[in-house]
C-alpha cells in the first residue's frame, strides 16, 4: 500500500523543484536563526541567495557529529526551546550525547514518514504491530509508534526486552506485523524456540528492521525462521530518526528515500567530493522541512550507494542500497578494509555455525589482533565438535570473500550476549571501557 500517493510517486522532476525550493527556505532558515550556519557560511563567503540550484548545495559546509555536541543541548537549534515539543538523544556511547528536538510539525512530517514506511513494509489500518524496538530518549520506539498510529494500526508498545513475555503477547494479541532491530527480531526466535514453540507458527507476516547493519544473509535467515518478510528501515536521530528510508515489500530491493524531506548525497569520505550514482561512499543527508534542528550536509558516517531507476512498486523517489556499516566500525586488518557486515555474510553461509558473533580487537605489543568469535550451531554442537576443521573452513572463506585473515574462535550455543537493541559486533579492547547512555 501507498500511504501518501502524491508525494511517493511524483515525477522525479517535481521531486527536484520541490528539492530546491524547501533548500532554499531551509538555508534561510538556519542563516537567519542558528548563529553557528551563520558563521559557517560566511566563513566560505556563501549567503542563501547564492543556493540557485540543487548543485549549489556542494558550496556548503559539511555538518558532523562533533558539531552537535560542541553546542550541547540547545546550541543548533532554529527555534526558541518554548517550541519544542519533544526531545530525544542519539545512541552515543561517550561523552555528552547529541540532543535533538522536533516542532509539533516536525513530529507530523517524522509520523508521516514513518506511516509511509509501515504501509510500504505491508502494514495496512486495522492491523495489529508489535513494537519491540526500545522507547526512551532513542528515536526508534517512538518515532515507529506514531507512525504505527498514523497508519491506523493498533500499535503494542511493548519496547525491547522481557522477551518471553513479548512472545506471550504475540500469541495473545496477534500481530501482522513487528518493528524491532534485526539482532532482537533473531533474539525472539531464538527465545520461542527455546521455549519450545515454533516462530513460524505466529500470525506475524511482515517486519520493518533497523537500526543497526545487517546483511542480506540475516535478513534471509530471519525471513526463514520467522516466516515472515523483512524490511529495512533507515534513520539517524541527528537528522530526524528512523523514516528517512525505507523498503518497499514489493522489491525489497534498496530503500526509497523520503525526499520531499531529505536531501540525500554520496560522497568520498576521504576527499568529501560527491561520488557518481551507484558508487558506494558516505550518506550525507540535508533535511529540507525540519523546523526546529534543521541540518545541512551532515555526514552520517554511514557507507551506502543511490539509485535512480524505477522500482517496480510504482514509488519514483531515489534508493539507497542497505547500510553496509559506518566508516568508524570498519576494520582494517593488515591494510585490508573489512565492515563487519561483510564477515556476517559469510558466517550466515556457513551451515555449521549460528548467527551470532562478535570482533574482538586487542593489541598484542604495537600491533592491533583481530580475533572473531562466533557460536557453532545447536545441531552441530549435540552432533559434537570437530573444531579443527571448521575453522580452516571459516578461515578459507573468509580468505576468499572478505580478503582478511582473521584468527577464528568457535564457540558453544548462546555464548554471545544477545541484544535487546543494537548488537554489539565489535568489542574494542584496545580502548577503555565505553560507558553507555
Ligand atoms: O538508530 C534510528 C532508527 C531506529 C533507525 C529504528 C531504524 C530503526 P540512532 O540511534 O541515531 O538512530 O543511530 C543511527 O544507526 O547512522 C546507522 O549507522 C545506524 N542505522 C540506522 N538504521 C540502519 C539500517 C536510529 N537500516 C545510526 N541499516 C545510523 C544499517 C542503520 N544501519
Amino acid at each position: 500500500m501507498i500511504f501518501n500517493y502524491e508525494a511517493e510517486c511524483m515525477p522525479q522532476s517535481n521531486i527536484r523543484e520541490l528539492q530546491l525550493e524547501r533548500l532554499k527556505q531551509t538555508v534561510n532558515r538556519v542563516f537567519n536563526n542558528v548563529p553557528f550556519y551563520k558563521t559557517k557560511f560566511l566563513e566560505k563567503g556563501i549567503e542563501p541567495s547564492q543556493i540557485t540550484t540543487l548543485e549549489s548545495i556542494k558550496r556548503l559546509p559539511f555538518t558532523v557529529k562533533q558539531d552537535l555536541r560542541d553546542h550541547y543541548p540547545f546550541g543548533l537549534f532554529a527555534v526558541e526551546q518554548k517550541d519544542i515539543i519533544r526531545l530525544h538523544a542519539s545512541s552515543g556511547t561517550k561523552g555528552k550525547p547529541t540532543l535533538v528536538g522536533y516542532t509539533k510539525n516536525d513530529l507530523d512530517n517524522w509520523s508521516e514518514l514513518m506511516a509511509r514506511a509501515f504501509a510500504a513494509a505491508g502494514g495496512e489500518p486495522g492491523m495489529v504491530m508489535h513494537n519491540a524496538v526500545g522507547y526512551g530518549m532513542f528515536t526508534g520506539g517512538l518515532g515507529c509508534h506514531y507512525g504505527s498510529e498514523r497508519l491506523g494500526m493498533t500499535t503494542v508498545p511493548i519496547s525491547g526486552g522481557n522477551t518471553e513475555r513479548q512472545i506471550l503477547m504475540i500469541e495473545d494479541l496477534k500481530p501482522t506485523i513487528i518493528s524491532g532491530t534485526p539482532s532482537y527480531v533473531l533474539n525472539i526466535a531464538e527465545t520461542m524456540e527455546k521455549m519450545g514453540k515454533d516462530p513460524k507458527g505466529t500470525s506475524l507476516k511482515y517486519g520493518l528492521m533497523g537500526a543497526e547493519p545487517w546483511s542480506q544473509e540475516l535478513k534471509l535467515e530471519i525471513e526463514k525462521r520467522i516466516g515472515i518478510k523483512a524490511m529495512d528501515l533507515y534513520g539517524l536521530s541527528e537528522v530526524m530518526g528512523p523514516g528517512v528510508s525505507s523498503e518497499c515489500l514489493e522489491a525489497q530491493n534498496g530503500l526509497h528515500i523520503a525526499e520531499d524531506h531529505f536531501f540525500v548525497e554520496v560522497i568520498d569520505p576521504t576527499t568529501g567530493e560527491n561520488v557518481p550514482d551507484g558508487v558506494e561512499g558516505e550518506l550525507v543527508i540535508t533535511s529540507l522541512t525540519k523546523e526546529a534542528l534543521p541540518i545541512i550536509r551532515y555526514r552520517t558516517g554511514d557507507i551506502a550507494t543511490l539509485y535512480r531507476e524505477p522500482c517496480s512498486c510504482g514509488r519514483t523517489t531515489t534508493r539507497m542500497s542497505r547500510v553496509k556499516g559506518r566508516i568508524d566500525d570498519m576494520l582494517i586488518i593488515r591494510g585490508v578494509n573489512v565492515f563487519p557486515s561483510e564477515i556476517e555474510s559469510t558466517l550466515l553461509q556457513i551451515d555449521e555455525l549460528a548467527p551470532h558473533y562478535q570482533l574482538v580487537l586487542t593489541k598484542n605489543g604495537a600491533l592491533d589482533q583481530v580475533t572473531l568469535f562466533v557460536e557453532i550451531s545447536k545441531e552441530r554442537f549435540q552432533r559434537g565438535i570437530d573444531n579443527k576443521n571448521l575453522i580452516s573452513k571459516i578461515e578459507k572463506l573468509l580468505k576468499s570473500q572478505c580478503l582478511v585473515n582473521i584468527s577464528v574462535r568457535i564457540l558453544e550455543p548462546e555464548s554471545i550476549p544477545r541484544s535487546e537493541g543494537k548488537a554489539i559486533r565489535v568489542v574494542d579492547k584496545r580502548k577503555e571501557e565505553l560507558i553507555p547512555m
